[in-house]
């Protein structure tokens, strides 16, 4: 009894099989091709069949090939079948410029980046100038030069995120905007009236008020004669233009290293008074440090939240829900 030798496939008929691919045209070809290299009697098909008549050793080897070859081989076929057809759709719809335009799917700006723009808008039409600083900060700029030396308990509120591979220099991602105080009153004398907008983050546990990466704005003025009077003044004008008249503002005393006195600022929702920002006096040894002096110079500063700004003025009862990415919440804004 004889047994047959077992079929063989190249490499180069692989090839050549798949070039030929690019010449077929009508669907009768392609199925001429299609029967030829992956059909019964195709020799990729007699090759898979007769692998069991292959020296034990070889079997592996060319299965795997076998295999691959297969695969090519029917992508090659699917993919020309579908440029085909795209070209024969290109073909029965040509482009017509004498047609109506469509509209275009348009997306929306996030509900954190509108609130982050009314809330500059409010500040920039009481002659704010916005300016930005890096998300990465220096110990120095996120604590040191805001009176939070290595060992003050503030260090412990604001949970750090410490990049790796910078352990001479430490460097973080900031947890407030406050560093931008710094920044600019180093290079600038007053009068200063700026805010700082931007990304901050905390190693928070998350609630439906506490989110680990927050919206920021920070405020600061700098001028002969500020008092807390200014500063009562500017907050109230801020809530009443994000809020309307008929919401309460409470302020309260609180405590920042940075500013004497410190106070906070809530605004009554249907679940309570929802904390929005602190601020404060910038603190006279700052202000020193800069350069300024103190007798002639006082400031103040705040730093907004503007997630829980938007909370308040969209009835949003969780913040997390603002970085889910759930279109169906999305879209609504
Ligand atoms: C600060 O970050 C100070 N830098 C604010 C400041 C600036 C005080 C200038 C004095 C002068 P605080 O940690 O309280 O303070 O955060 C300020 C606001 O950011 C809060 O009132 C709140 O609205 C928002 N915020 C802070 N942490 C979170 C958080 N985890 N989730 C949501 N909002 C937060």
């Amino acid at each position: 009894m004889s047994v047959s030798e077992p079929v063989l496939l190249s490499a180069a008929e692989v090839e050549a099989a798949l070039e030929a691919l690019a010449d077929l045209v009508t669907d009768a070809e392609l199925g001429r091709w299609r029967t030829a290299n992956l059909g019964r009697k195709s020799r990729l098909s007699l090759a898979l069949r007769s692998l069991g008549r292959r020296p034990v050793e070889e079997r592996a080897a060319a299965g795997r090939f076998l295999n691959q070859a297969k695969g090519k081989l029917e992508r090659g076929f699917r993919d020309r079948r579908a440029a085909l057809k795209a070209e024969r759709t290109r073909a029965l719809r040509p482009l017509d410029v004498s047609l109506p335009g469509r509209p275009l799917p348009r997306g929306g700006l996030h509900p954190i980046t509108l609130t982050e723009r009314a809330v500059v808008a409010a500040f920039a039409s009481m002659g704010f100038h916005v300016i930005e600083g890096p998300e990465v900060e220096t110990e120095y700029y996120n604590f040191e030069a805001l009176r939070i030396p290595a060992d003050h308990p503030a260090r412990e509120a604001m949970d750090t995120f410490y990049l790796e591979g910078a352990e001479e220099t430490p460097l973080l991602l900031r947890t407030h905007t406050s560093p931008n105080q710094i920044r600019f009153m180093e290079r600038q004398t007053p009068p200063i009236r700026v805010i700082a907008p931007g990304r901050t983050y905390r190693n928070e546990a998350t609630d439906a008020t506490h989110e680990w990466m927050i919206t920021q704005t920070e405020v600061l003025a700098v001028d002969e004669g500020l008092t807390l009077a200014h500063l009562k003044g500017a907050l109230y004008e801020f809530a009443r233009r994000m809020f309307g008249e008929d919401r309460t503002i409470r302020f309260r005393c609180d405590y920042f290293p940075f500013v004497e006195p410190g106070v906070e600022v809530a605004v009554s929702s249907p679940r309570g008074w929802i904390e929005i920002l602190g601020a404060g006096m910038v603190h006279p040894e700052i202000l020193r440090n800069m350069g300024y002096d103190p007798e002639i110079y006082t400031g103040f500063a705040a730093g907004l939240g503007v997630e829980r700004i938007a909370m308040l003025r969209y009835g949003i009862r969780d913040i997390r829900r603002f970085y889910e990415n759930d279109l169906r919440f999305l879209r609504q804004f």
